[in-house]
């Protein structure tokens, strides 16, 4: 049976990380509000008001399996990963993958926060200052500090995969944070390769897996675009400190 996927139509956003995880795998799934066939965002909705449901989800993305339903996107990949060979066989390890998507949320989180410093309620428009100031501070500290961590976890597990001895979801993960800053914020990431040798080989080996390099040039992958997680607004933009 094929898994269903919910998360917002027209935007790559969080959902992503769950459709580069499906798509590596070839794991069957229906991206159900993009889908009018299958209930389209109408149908999302219902599930995300379902009163009375212990597990209705918070927000976007999550996902069904039967009638197992699985919200947020560290604990969506850690229930997918060991099922579609995503995650190590280790149990150790695989605590270590979780902990690792984790602080990815948390980078994804910051990321967002740079055009909504002050409410998901306001316009970007509404909190333009703001969003300077955070992304000034967003760009010269956290960034690198983020990246920083992730290239060290990477150098100190021998340079090719993040965690275990062979690709994991949060490696896919990372070309996906890779990818999305690098669309927001290409001034200052403008060395990056240079900086965070690791991590840009680990970008580049992702990007060419064959099942991923066909999603990538398929109509499944939406565009970047000033909806998502990750905007470019070049008055947001600095050169790297
Ligand atoms: N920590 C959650 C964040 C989920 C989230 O913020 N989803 C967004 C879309 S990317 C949303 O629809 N939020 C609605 C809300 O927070 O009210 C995760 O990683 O899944």
């Amino acid at each position: 049976m094929a898994y269903e996927l919910y998360y917002w139509d027209g935007l790559q956003g969080r959902g992503e990380f769950i459709r580069l995880a499906l798509e590596e795998a070839g794991a069957p799934y229906v991206d159900v509000a993009r889908r009018e066939e299958s209930g389209g965002t109408a149908a999302m909705m219902r599930l995300l008001q379902k009163a009375g449901d212990q597990v209705r989800p918070f927000a976007p993305p999550f996902l069904k399996d039967g009638e197992f339903i699985v919200s947020q996107v560290a604990n969506i990949l850690f229930y997918l990963g060991l099922k579609l060979g995503l995650a190590p066989a280790d149990e150790g390890l695989r605590f270590a993958a979780n902990g690792l998507q984790l602080t990815i949320a948390d980078l994804v989180a910051e990321a967002h926060d740079t055009h909504h410093p002050i409410s998901s309620a306001l316009y970007y428009e509404e909190q333009k200052e703001a969003a300077k100031a955070r992304s000034a501070a967003f760009l010269g500290t956290r960034l690198p500090k983020f990246l920083e961590y992730f290239e060290q976890v990477l150098q100190r597990n021998g340079g090719v995969w993040t965690v275990g001895n062979h690709l994991t979801y949060v490696d896919l993960s990372l070309f996906q944070a890779v990818e999305g800053l690098s669309y927001a914020f290409p001034r200052a990431m403008a060395g990056f390769a240079a900086r965070y040798p690791g991590l840009a080989a680990l970008h580049d080996k992702v990007r060419q897996r064959p099942n991923i390099a066909r999603y990538l040039a398929s109509d499944r992958r939406l565009a970047f675009n000033e909806t998502g997680i990750f905007r470019h607004y070049p008055e947001l933009d600095q050169d790297a400190s």
